[in-house]
């Protein structure tokens, strides 16, 4: 133990040298604790957005236009199961227990990303969920995959393989509409203006407002920030957005020569506030169905705990 009165505790160095020096920090290592409580909040936030995540779309399995465009959803959101599996794997590494971060979540203590409280009305918004949310959560992620602790950075190279083939599948839905009737192309430039602002705040706040920002960028838990994230997205999206015929929703997005990057507008932060707070449109539906599948897994769980304390009770047995 550290003695209050010895000076600065020498493995927080060694943790920052470790750190400085692009090494990975793993579950035994010494750590801040700070370091930990950062990460399991980031993780487990990440973990339950892709849990909540598999509602919107997995809304429109059972009225996918084909079998085969059925088929790739149904992939979709079971590799999302997949993603907040192995994301809750990586917090319990830090001692988060898997119990208590499901129970933080349905009781409202954690958040979710705030992309998933708005609606999918149209079969147009699978396509966009793929290329826009899914596209930004690459950004983000493909960034994460150096972070400084190694099961998250690991999760990441995984996820990562996994999204790019959501991102392709969603832009490829709207690559059809965009080809199609008239019709189908209003349909794709609806979805866009109801996603575009909603897919920008998944960047998280601007840095100048992003409270968490400059101490995980020093654990460099964090890579790029927020703005750098959310500027790499616009870039990214302008040129696909031409090649579909569909319009960015914002009068102020303008290439700019001398920053070789896109300006854009002003995010709606207050309507960022606002779905954050529970005031989005499917913030209550959204917790209400997670809640349910809680409850009526509750059954499942029981059986496989009986069945385990019957397995343990009938081994010791023979062993004696
Ligand atoms: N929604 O100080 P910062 C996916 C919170 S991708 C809700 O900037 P930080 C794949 C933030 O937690 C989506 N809350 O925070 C998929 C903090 O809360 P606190 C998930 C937000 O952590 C695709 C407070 O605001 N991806 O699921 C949001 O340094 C399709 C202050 O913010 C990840 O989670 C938001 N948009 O940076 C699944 C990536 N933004 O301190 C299904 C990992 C901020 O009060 C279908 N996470 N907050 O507890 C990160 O990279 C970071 O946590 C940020 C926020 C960048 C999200």
């Amino acid at each position: 133990m550290k003695d209050a009165l010895s000076g600065p505790d020498p493995r927080e160095a060694a943790f920052q040298a470790t750190v400085d020096s692009e090494g990975k920090i793993e579950p035994k290592d010494w750590m801040p604790e700070a370091y930990r409580k950062t990460l399991i909040r980031q993780i487990s936030q990440h973990a339950h957005s892709e849990i909540i995540g598999m509602q919107p779309e997995g809304n429109w399995i059972g009225r996918a236009p084909t079998l085969r465009r059925k088929v790739a959803l149904v992939a979709k959101v079971q590799d999302e199961a997949g993603h907040g599996l192995y994301l809750y794997s990586a917090a319990e590494t830090l001692g988060a227990s898997r119990d208590d971060m499901v129970d933080a979540l349905i009781d409202g203590r954690a958040k979710y990303s705030t992309i998933f409280n708005y609606p999918t009305l149209t079969w147009a918004d699978i396509g966009t969920i793929g290329w826009l949310v899914d596209g930004a959560a690459i950004i983000n992620q493909v960034a994460l995959c150096r972070t400084s602790y190694g099961p998250y950075a690991r999760a990441m190279v995984r996820i990562c393989k996994e999204e790019s083939f959501h991102q392709r599948q969603g832009y490829e839905i709207l690559v059809d509409l965009c080809q199609g009737t008239a019709e189908q192309k209003r349909m794709a430039q609806e979805s866009l203006n109801r996603w575009w602002w909603p897919a920008l705040m998944m960047f998280g706040p601007s840095d100048d407002n992003s409270p968490n920002s400059a101490q995980s960028m020093a654990w460099k838990i964090k890579r790029l920030s927020n703005d750098e994230l959310r500027q790499r997205f616009v870039d990214q999206s302008v040129p696909q957005a031409e090649y579909l015929g569909l319009t960015i929703p914002d009068p102020d997005l303008k290439w700019n020569a001398e920053r070789g990057h896109y300006d854009f507008g002003e995010v709606p932060w207050d309507e960022f506030m606002e779905v954050l707070k529970g005031n989005g449109p499917c913030n209550r539906q959204r917790m209400e169905a997670r809640r349910k599948a809680r409850d009526d897994g509750a059954w499942v769980r029981e059986a496989a705990l009986a069945h385990a304390a019957k397995r343990a009770a009938r081994a010791e047995k023979s062993a004696a």
